[in-house]
């Protein structure tokens, strides 16, 4: 250990800590505008800087290592200058469209900087610049506008090292110096899989999810058009960090109540149709093991994931299980089975869902999950476009009393709960297909082996006479890893739970921000907390499902489930 002296105060560290880490331990605040919690350091912008004593030049925190004693000040005038100047540089630089750019006041940490070192543009007497790119609309999930980027690489970083995907890096040298696509060309071109991890890390709006409030707006506000809304698991314990509460808090009540403030006409969930999933995809499952063909059988909930195979493994497309995603077998519900029960046109259904995924935005628009030429899913709003619908609405979330689901489509039991985090969707299918195969005899119910934040977990599981291998990995990264392994006949498993986000819904790119694997762990808390005090936890268990097979779907797997509910990727 090391003692040293931070604003006059005396603290101790260890030697491999930053100036930064040790200032953040102690509280501390200093600002960065290129650092994240979950990411390497680049020191790239410069707003981190410290004085040390002894040393001529101010010192970047976030990559200097604290020495036995240091005297550090980090905010005297000499620093605040250096901080504004830095700041000035940026956003002579930076387009003047707060009033209407997608990255709200109070996420935008530019802006934040900007009120807090009192930098003021119209003091300023420099030119607008050119724009540098056109604004890239070519993603139906993420929208990058590279003149708002101010070069600090947590993109490049999470893209890479994170998802080990890496579409973005520097280009240009020098005050030339941007971040594109490798080639240069729209997102829509790239390997990008649409997880919208970027966004999360992006301090400005350079990169945001792709904004479908207006759209949403125009239909609710049509007599003439029913909007249905679905809410996915995760939302369910994220969007309360938007309104004060803890992340983790399960705020479904609320959110149903927000819901129908805004106007919607019916509030379902996607939790319910993850129960459906289940029932689905264990016939599934059991029926390729009976063949022994298709194994291993690979989840199919995580669009993310679903374009990285496209990309990465064409050949192993057959073994993705051929259920639609929750959101989707949602979707095509309320346009069948819930407008012949209320007697709708499904034309006139506007199908709406949150989620807290942006390549969420990206599946509802794929050709081949139409029916009939209808998409399932017409608008899908990310956890935080909801939150901005509620703020500008001005509803009091957190007051607000809690409300529950309307009939035929919500009610779900904590199985479908648990999708919202790794290792959830394998969990919620072992708990009935180990129902199923030793005829009602196997009802545990806590699989901890596939629980958790370790990047790949797995387990052998004994079900009646069979030995069943499992798999669950989570971050494009991992999967990578684990795929190559499949691929080359390394691993051999029956059943792999891929999602692309790491810890899966609860870390999605549509998320609340600024979060961090200390946010998402304890999101992952509040789902196991309503989990474990549920009464129904295991899909099979949820009376709307039995209801739904026997009055309309048949048998699961059967033809009409079929017709609805699967699909075959086509890339
Ligand atoms: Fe998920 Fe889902 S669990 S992908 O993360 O399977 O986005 O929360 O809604 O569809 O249910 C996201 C979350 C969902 C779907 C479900 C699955």
């Amino acid at each position: 250990t090391v003692g040293l002296t931070i604003n006059d105060k005396n603290v101790v560290a260890t030697e491999d800590n930053s100036i930064l880490d040790v200032c953040k331990k102690n509280g501390v605040n200093i600002p960065t505008l290129c650092t994240h919690p979950d990411l390497n350091n680049e020191g790239n912008c410069r707003m981190c800087v410290v004085e040390v004593d002894g040393e001529e030049e101010l010192l970047a925190s976030c990559n200097t290592k604290v020495k036995d004693k240091m005297i550090v000040r980090t905010e005297t005038e000499k620093i605040k200058d250096s901080r504004k100047a830095t700041l000035e540089l940026l956003i002579a630089n930076h387009p003047n469209d707060c009033l209407t750019c997608d990255k709200v006041a109070g996420d935008c940490e530019l802006q934040n900087l900007c009120y807090q070192y009192d930098v003021n543009r119209k003091e300023q007497l420099l030119e607008t610049l050119p724009q540098k790119e056109v604004l890239d609309l070519s993603s139906t999930s993420i929208t990058r506008d590279v003149n708002k980027c101010i070069v600090c690489g947590n993109c490049v970083r999470v893209c890479s090292e994170t998802q080990d995907i890496g579409i973005y890096d520097y280009t240009e040298r020098g005050h030339d110096t941007v971040i594109n696509t490798k080639e240069k060309e729209p997102i829509l071109e790239t390997d990008c899989i649409n997880c919208g991890q970027c966004i999360k890390v992006c301090p400005v709006g350079a990169l945001v999810e792709k904004n479908d409030i207006k759209r949403v707006r125009t239909a609710i506000n049509d007599p003439n058009v029913h909007v249905v809304v679905q809410t996915a698991p995760a939302v369910k314990h994220t969007l309360g960090e938007e309104f004060g509460l803890e992340p983790g808090t399960d705020v479904t009540g609320q959110t149903n109540a927000a819901l129908r403030k805004l106007g919607v006409d019916k509030v379902f969930s996607t939790d319910f149709t993850a129960d459906l999933t289940i029932m689905e995809e264990g016939t599934e499952f059991i029926d390729r093991v009976q063949k022994g063909e298709k194994l291993p059988l690979l989840t199919s909930c995580s669009p993310g994931w679903v374009k990285y195979v496209e990309h990465n493994y064409p050949h192993l497309l057959e073994n993705v299980s051929s259920c639609k995603s929750p959101q989707q077998m949602f979707g095509a519900l309320s346009k069948s089975y819930y407008a012949e029960i209320n007697d709708l046109d499904p034309q006139k259904i506007f199908s709406l869902s949150i989620m807290p995924c942006t390549a969420k935005k990206f599946e509802a628009d794929r050709e081949e999950l139409k029916v009939n030429g209808l998409k399932d899913v017409d608008a899908v709003l990310t956890t935080r476009e909801l939150a901005k619908m509620i703020k500008m609405e001005k509803i009091q979330f957190a007051k607000l009393d809690e409300e529950s689901f309307d009939n035929f489509l919500g009610d779900h039991t904590s199985a479908g709960r648990i999708f919202g985090t790794t290792g959830g969707v394998m969990e919620a299918a072992l708990r009935t297909v180990a129902w199923k195969l030793s005829d009602g005899e196997l009802d545990k119910i806590e699989y901890e082996g596939v629980r958790g934040l370790t990047n790949a977990k797995e387990a052998e599981i004994k079900i009646a006479d069979m030995k069943v291998k499992i798999a669950v990995v989570h971050g494009t990264a991992a999967a990578k890893e684990l795929m190559k392994k499949i691929d080359n006949g390394e691993k051999k498993y029956h059943f792999v739970e891929i999602m692309g986000c790491v810890g899966g819904c609860i870390n999605g790119g549509g998320a609340p921000i600024p979060d961090s694997m200390e946010t998402v762990k304890k999101r992952m808390a509040g789902i196991y907390k309503t989990d474990g005090s549920s009464i129904l936890r295991r899909s099979h268990e949820n009376p709307l499902i039995s209801k739904l097979y026997d009055n309309y779907l048949g048998q699961p797997g059967g033809h009409k489930a079929h017709d609805l509910l699967h699909t075959h990727y086509i890339d």
